[in-house]
Parts: structure tokens; sequence; C-alpha cells
């Protein structure tokens, strides 16, 4: 038998209001299970204000903070919590680089994404970038699973 003393990882991923407007959650979450990570929980929802201050701390004081908040609130999102070895890096691989038109074609954003001239990167996808990120992030999407 082979032994694994690796924890399994969890990511928050959200499909954002781009993605989700523009009727892409389904080719997300296929991508996500065609890789063989596992949908945990999923969730639509339109952010609040206290929960995108939370996700984006890190972000606040540069040019794109209060862009990309109003953004994120604009419409319904999909938050879902996958599982999987190495999920994390491994949905960052899928997700592409942050900008659009730069991102690989093969990836979420290098195949769906574009820029559209505005403030922020509408790029589809979020995904958690390590696993303090993604306990961090839990707790404000999936309490309950936190
Ligand atoms: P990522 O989502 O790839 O982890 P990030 O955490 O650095 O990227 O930024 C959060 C989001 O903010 C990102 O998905 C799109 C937007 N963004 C980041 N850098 C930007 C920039 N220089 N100009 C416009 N939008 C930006
Ligand atoms: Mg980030």
């Amino acid at each position: 038998m082979t032994e694994t003393t690796d924890t399994i990882e969890r990511s928050l991923v959200l499909v954002k209001p781009d993605g989700y407007a523009r009727g892409l959650t389904g080719e997300v979450l296929r991508r996500v299970e065609a890789k063989g990570y596992r949908l945990v929980a999923l969730r639509v929802l339109v952010p609040t204000r206290d929960q995108l201050v939370a996700h984006y701390a890190e972000h606040q004081g540069k040019p794109f903070y209060e862009p990309l908040l109003e953004f994120m609130s604009s419409g319904p999102v999909v938050a879902v919590l996958i599982e999987g070895h190495r999920c994390i890096e491994g949905f960052r691989a899928l997700a592409g680089a942050t900008d659009p038109t730069a991102a690989l074609p093969g990836t979420i954003r290098g195949d769906l994404g574009r820029d559209w001239g505005v403030r922020v990167q509408q790029n589809i996808v979020h995904g958690s970038d390590s696993p303090e990120s993604a306990a961090r992030e839990t707790t404000i999407w999936f309490p309950e699973h936190g």
C-alpha cells in the first residue's frame, strides 16, 4: 500500500461576477472536476462589503482596491470549497495569470478572460494562494467549514 503523510488541502474558489454573469460557472466547475478535485461546498451569493474587505485585506490602499470591491459586489458570485492534494497550487495553475491578456491559453483566465479597459482586471475566478489564505478565506465564505 502506498503511504502518504500529506494532509489533503482545501482551497477557496470564487467564480467572480463576470464569470457568473457570462454563464461560465459550469465551465469553471467542469475544469475543477476534470482535474480531479472534489467539490466540498458551493454557494451562490452577492458578497457583502464586509466579506470583501476581509477577503481582500492584503490589497487595501492599492489603486485597484475600490474598483475591485465595487466589481466584486456588482452581482452574484459562486463560492466553492474544493479539496485534493495540492489543490491550492493546482487551482492557481488552472486559473492562470492575474492579467487575463497575459494568461496562457489553456488556463481559465487565458481561455475565457480578456481586458475590458476598466480599472480592475475582471478575470473570472479567484483561488486561494496559500494554506493560510485558504483557512482565512474559508471562514469568510463558509464559516460552517472554517
Ligand atoms: P490573483 O487574483 O491572481 O491572486 P491578486 O490577489 O494580486 O491576484 O489581485 C486580486 C485581484 O485584483 C485580481 O484577481 C485582479 C485585481 N488586480 C490585481 N492586480 C491588478 C492590477 N495591477 N490592475 C488591475 N486589477 C488588478
Ligand atoms: Mg490573490
